[in-house]
């Protein structure tokens, strides 16, 4: 049987085979990135976990290496699942993992090097001391997992592990002063109420100001913390800000900002499992997550694989401090190839633009919208407030007309239009002349095929548009991805695609606007991507 892969992605990371899913103990060592991530090495779906592992100078350009946590002792015989890496003094990484055990519990165990002059770090032991941390007797042991990169403050290695107290969402303290022995807090370092149960959490310091990130372990004077957990239930992620109180073992979140579902997301698509780490080579923090397929898995198993990484990006607090900016990691830029621009080009109510001259199913585009007046601003319907982003997204889509909007790029469409991606905002009046921006990657027209999700994904996006009316996007679209930044790098939506007919050369690029205010392009560049010399094969 010929196996169609025209959905193979040429830049974002993906398996050489078999199932993919979260990325784990990402790190910086000896002049290399390391990624391990869960895999499955005899199959296009879940299961058989173990970690398999690749490496690379660039973040670009990656080596798959053997398999480095597997299966093999009581502590793991039923699986190696998520967690983390540290590098504790002396420069020698660690990393923290869930095993399934024997019994089915899940349990914390370490695994290092075992030989620390291999700078590609191919052979980890499990030393005999494992497992570090069971589950208490009151736990339950099938919702304790995922331990964060640990952090050493007043003379101590803290670390969290996520678990579920009833419909509580829980992340677990424990700490340790030699990173052996760990004793487990008292209460939670935070939980809420009806979250279900928090699967990999992470933790960490942004500074106020600035670009910058900061190692874990990093507490100035003028930080903010972030944590953030993926719910099992929902499979989506979010965050909170807030402040860290290291002596009460305590996170404690800003007041305005919600735990659960109308929190705070990094991507409002499919994005899941992220994990963060600090890259001291660019003074950065770095934050990668996996978008699983929206194809039925009978055709993961046609195919071959399944899953995919997103774009490595650097993350920073806005100047705000209100929320995250993410931006895709600067390296992406050497794959450009093939450039095109479009100049003060005008959009009037139904005008669609072809963007020309680049390879459309595998490109990078970024565009300035100018919108000349907010007048036409649809009202914000109130029986509306009820909906979320994704389902106001849903019920106005890129189709029905509006006032100002929906306009933006339609990517992965075929020439005549019987399949696309749109990329878009929407904008309307609220109450007290608030402006909403609502922003869309929308999957219904994505493809013909029938079988597919193809969710409305979308988020608003925190600009005040009195002041500057322009809109920014930036799109990253491989074959059966397309994975989009907004204004000020505010809000990300990734989604997973299948186009039957808009496949490789047969994928166009359009800018549209179906408002009746005209719009105006800045400027469009795109640029054709190249595939990396080597990826993961
Ligand atoms: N995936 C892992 C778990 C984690 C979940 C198992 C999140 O450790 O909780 O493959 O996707």
């Amino acid at each position: 049987v010929k196996v169609n892969q025209v959905h193979r992605t040429a830049f974002h990371f993906r398996p050489p085979s078999n199932w993919i899913n979260d990325p784990n103990g990402p790190m910086y060592f000896g002049g290399l990135y390391h990624l391990f991530y869960q895999y499955n090495p005899k199959g296009a779906v879940w299961g058989n976990i173990v970690w398999a592992h690749s490496v690379s100078k660039d973040l670009i350009n990656w080596e798959a290496l053997e398999p480095a946590i597997y299966p093999s002792k009581p502590f793991d015989i039923n699986g190696c699942w998520s967690g983390s890496a540290t590098i504790l003094p002396g420069n020698k990484p660690i990393i923290l993992y869930t095993g399934i055990d024997r019994q089915n519990r899940q349990v914390q165990n370490y695994a290092i090097p075992a030989n620390s002059s291999d700078l590609y770090l191919r052979k980890w032991i499990k030393p005999d001391n494992n497992p570090l941390v069971v589950p208490d007797a009151g736990m339950n042991a099938t919702a304790f997992r995922d331990p964060t990169t640990a952090w050493w403050i007043d003379g101590h290695w803290k670390m969290l592990v996520g678990g579920k107290r009833k419909h509580r969402g829980v992340a677990h303290l424990y700490r340790s002063k030699d990173f052996m022995h760990w004793v487990k807090a008292h209460h939670p370092f935070h939980s809420a109420p009806h979250t279900g149960m928090w699967e990999c959490p992470d933790f960490y310091p942004v500074p106020l100001d600035g670009k910058f990130g900061l190692d874990t372990s990093n507490f100035g004077a003028d930080v903010k913390h972030v944590m953030k957990v993926s719910l099992d239930e929902t499979r989506y992620e979010y965050y909170t800000l807030g402040k860290y109180f290291p002596e009460k073992d305590r996170y404690v979140p800003d007041k305005a900002l919600v735990d659960g579902w109308s929190g705070l997301r990094y991507d409002y698509g499919n994005f899941y499992a992220s994990k963060s780490f600090f890259d001291p080579a660019k003074s950065r923090r770095i934050l990668w997550g996996w978008a699983n397929e929206s194809d039925t898995s009978q055709e993961d198993v046609a195919k071959g694989w399944a899953g995919i990484q997103t774009i490595p990006r650097v993350v920073w607090l806005s100047p705000d401090g209100k929320q995250l900016l993410q931006w895709p990691i600067e390296e992406l830029e050497t794959l450009r190839g093939q450039k095109v621009e479009l100049n003060i080009q005008k959009l009037k109510l139904g005008d669609y633009v072809e963007v020309k001259g680049i390879t459309a199913a595998q490109a990078d585009v970024d565009v300035l919208f100018t919108i000349p007046s907010l007048d036409k601003a649809e009202d914000f319907n109130p029986s509306w407030t009820s909906l979320d982003a994704q389902r106001l997204c849903g019920l106005k889509g890129s189709k029905i007309q509006g006032g100002l909007g929906p306009f933006g790029l339609l990517t992965l469409a075929s020439q005549n239009l019987e399949e696309f991606t749109p990329v878009f905002f929407r904008i309307f009046k609220a109450q007290g002349s608030r402006h909403l921006v609502l922003m869309c990657s929308d999957a219904t027209s994505s493809s013909l095929q029938n079988n597919l999700y193809k969710p409305s994904f979308a988020g608003f996006v925190d600009v005040d548009l009195t002041s500057y009316k322009k809109l920014s996007l930036r799109s990253l679209i491989d074959h059966s991805v397309v994975e989009s930044f907004g204004p000020g790098a505010k809000t990300c939506i990734t989604s997973r695609v299948y186009p039957t007919l808009a496949v490789n050369k047969e994928a166009h690029l359009f800018v549209f606007n179906n408002g009746t205010e005209t719009i105006t392009v800045e400027s469009l560049t795109a640029w054709s991507m190249n595939a990396p010399q080597q990826m993961n094969a």
